[in-house]
């Protein structure tokens, strides 16, 4: 039993998430004890994956302490989903000149829309998991006076979502620019707790800068625009992580990259997206999940993660986080989404 009363969880038979293929009774009664400074525990580590045994991954971090002390059970799950292994270091690298993405779709008869996000922690306080309700809500003050000191094409409002009118909310969430309220993995994460007290989204006036503040990472920096000009949205969003960078420091590990709640947005935590519409692809799914495996890609429904794909607009981004560039990431998105296009004009 750990220290806060977990026995060992009772996995079901169709609990296939990296938590049941690795946490053995020998892990479990090796890391039982452990408590990071910020009291977070095994139990907090996985109870997401114990209460939602359809968990794709099932852990989240409650700090950067976490990644080091459940580090047997962390690295087999990272090496797993990211293909990383504990010797690999991760490599940052946000140039623009290394990437090659002319639009793959100059007439627009496909991509409709185009987003790349970084998830990005402050350094020195936990993780959302550990948070305190005093520390979310001075991240929310922080950074948000740092945005709002952003100037040029950057410069833009912070709109808290305690007191934010609901109409106005759902309508960003339709546009595909807030978050929705937390998930039930989420939730049992320990991430929406205090939910909305502390969380809010900055955006400029344009809406294809955008900063999401509080929800599964302290900071989704958020770079979108109509159309497939790839190269246009990443400029703006490393511009923008440059500026940022300049008044808030993330909580970075020269192993592990960038450090996020969930391990699979560790390292660059960017994903590249295209909504993108393929109706002739769409009917032939084993065709298209080829080019999509084979280009490192996973495929979404277009109204978040977990939503289902509808009518033929899918949305298409990266998969690969860890171990790869930032610029890597994006190359990947642009190559697959070329691949796709080429493909769809074929059939
Ligand atoms: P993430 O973890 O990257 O935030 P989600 O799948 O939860 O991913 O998407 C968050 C929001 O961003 C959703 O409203 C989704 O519709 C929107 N979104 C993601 N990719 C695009 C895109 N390429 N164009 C427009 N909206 C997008
Ligand atoms: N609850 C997680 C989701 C994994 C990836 N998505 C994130 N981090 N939003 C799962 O184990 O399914």
């Amino acid at each position: 039993m750990t220290s806060d009363g977990l026995s060992f969880p009772i996995f079901n038979q169709s609990c296939s998430s990296l938590l049941c293929r690795h946490l053995t009774v020998q892990l479990f009664e090796q890391l039982k004890d452990r408590v990071t400074e910020n009291g977070f525990t095994l139990a907090k580590v996985i109870n997401s994956g114990v209460v939602n045994q359809d968990s794709g991954v099932g852990v989240y971090a409650g700090d950067a302490a976490s990644y080091d002390l459940f580090s047997p059970l962390f690295d087999p799950i990272i090496a797993d989903y990211h293909g990383f292994s504990k010797t690999d270091k991760h490599r940052s690298d946000l140039s623009l000149e290394k990437l090659s993405a002319p639009d793959p779709d100059p007439d627009g008869n496909f991509i409709l829309s185009t987003r790349i996000r970084v998830g990005r922690n402050v350094a020195n306080i936990p993780l959302g998991p550990a948070l305190t309700k005093e520390q979310r809500n001075s991240v929310e003050a922080q950074v948000s006076r740092a945005l709002q000191n952003l100037t040029g094409k950057l410069a833009g409002t912070y709109y808290p979502l305690s007191g934010m009118e609901e109409t106005v909310r759902r309508q960003l969430i339709a546009d595909h620019f807030l978050f929705k309220a937390g998930d039930r993995f989420l939730d049992a994460a320990g991430l929406n707790r205090d939910w909305p007290e502390g969380r809010g989204i900055f955006h400029n006036r344009d809406k294809t800068f955008l900063v999401w503040v509080n929800e599964e990472d302290q900071l989704r920096i958020i770079s979108m625009q109509q159309g497939g000009d790839i190269e246009a949205v990443f400029s703006r969003l490393i511009n923008a992580v440059k500026e940022i960078e300049k008044s808030v420091t993330f909580m970075f590990d020269p192993r592990l990259g960038y450090l996020t709640s969930c391990p699979t947005n560790l390292g660059t935590a960017m994903r590249a997206s295209v909504h993108i519409r393929l109706p002739k692809l769409g009917n032939d799914m084993e065709t298209f999940k080829k080019i999509t495996d084979a280009a490192h890609l996973q495929i979404r429904g277009i109204d978040g993660e977990h939503s289902e794909t509808k009518s033929d607009i899918f949305d298409i981004s990266n998969k690969r986080r860890l171990g790869v560039t930032e610029v890597d990431c994006v190359q990947d998105m642009y190559n697959g989404v070329a691949a796709l296009i080429k493909r769809e004009k074929e059939l």
